[in-house]
């Protein structure tokens, strides 16, 4: 295909071409989740450069009148075991302690806020003005999808958005390269420092930054690492699927369409299906969560709304004719 034949309706300046490739899926030296790396093709693609903004998430809700997950009331008969009276519309606020903490209770850092929303995510007393360029964050998958039917746009699946990330440095631990800070230099929003109570801030942002304050990868895509998570179109799995080793033979275009198998095994009682989320975030820091990489890979309920997660899109060759 030609870029010119593709350039049309829902594809403009804001998004770039990732050429389509074989790479290496996954890693093996990092988490659990993350195994075992693998080859994988996928089909070329147009993808938003950065996450989508509150400013552009604002022009979908001002033309539709949508309304998101954390604004809604909760059904009471996905939680059977919660009190009907905190089943309040909200969303998951992080706050910083005051000191070190046990980091595997994320109780201490999460609170869920009545109130908080995509344009107050900071909770009901904050608001958006000043964050028009930030991600959007405090959208739960179901928001990220229907922004993107809005759009004319689709949500990656975990192998477009990693080979993405990856800016065809395949294998390579971060999209840059293999080394955190070149030179010094900070290549993504991330967390410097002893989580969750001290924030170095060399980076220069505690909470999300601007998209594209950060170095491009090598597709011309921004804040592919760090900043907020991103959800993709594909359901959890706690391991990648089995390698199949030959070129020939590797997977082209995989997804994860099935959501049994996505619940969280150490929470029984939840029902909500767990989809992938990728690319780290603010919050993410060494000593906690070295997960600013594109192999790297979190399971995220479909209801939750927090302020580190958001979502870009992208549009496939075959659908970009036909787009208004
Ligand atoms: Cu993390």
């Amino acid at each position: 295909m030609t870029r010119g034949a593709a350039v049309d309706g829902a594809v403009t300046e804001s998004m770039v071409w990732i050429p389509g490739g074989t790479f290496r899926m996954g890693a093996d030296d990092w988490y659990p989740e993350e195994a075992p790396a693998h080859s994988v093709a996928v089909d070329g693609l147009w993808m938003d450069r950065h996450p989508v903004t509150v400013a552009e998430f604002a022009r979908f809700v001002e033309a539709t009148g949508y309304v998101t997950v954390a604004e809604r009331d909760l059904d009471p008969a996905l939680f059977p075991l919660a009190d009907p009276d905190v089943l309040v519309p909200g969303a998951l606020v992080f706050h910083a302690t005051a000191g070190p903490v046990d980091l595997t209770d994320v109780r201490n850092w999460w609170a869920y806020l009545p109130g908080a929303r995509w344009d107050r995510p900071g909770g009901p007393a904050t608001s958006a003005t000043g964050l028009e360029e930030h991600p959007v964050t405090q959208v739960a998958w179901e928001d990220a999808a229907a922004y993107a039917t809005w759009a004319g746009k689709e949500l990656p699946t975990e192998a477009e958005w990693e080979h993405a990330a990856r800016g065809g440095l395949d294998g390579a631990a971060y999209a840059w390269g293999d080394e955190f800070a070149p030179d010094g230099r900070m290549m993504a929003n991330t967390w410097q420092g002893e989580f969750p109570w001290q924030n170095l801030e060399l980076d220069g942002y505690a909470g999300t930054s601007p998209v594209g304050t950060f170095p491009a990868n090598g597709y011309g895509l921004r804040d592919m690492t760090g900043n907020v998570w991103e959800w993709t179109a594909d359901f959890f799995r706690p391991r990648h699927a089995g390698a199949v080793e030959h070129a020939c033979c590797a997977p082209r275009n995989p997804r994860v369409l099935d959501a049994a198998g996505s619940h969280d095994p150490a929470n029984p009682i939840d029902l909500v299906p767990r989809r992938v989320t990728k690319g780290g975030s603010h919050l993410c820091a060494p000593n906690y969560c070295h997960r600013y990489r594109p192999a790297a890979r979190q399971g995220e309920a479909v209801d939750t709304s927090t302020g580190h997660i958001g979502f870009r899109c992208i549009v496939r060759p075959d659908r970009s004719t036909g787009l208004r």
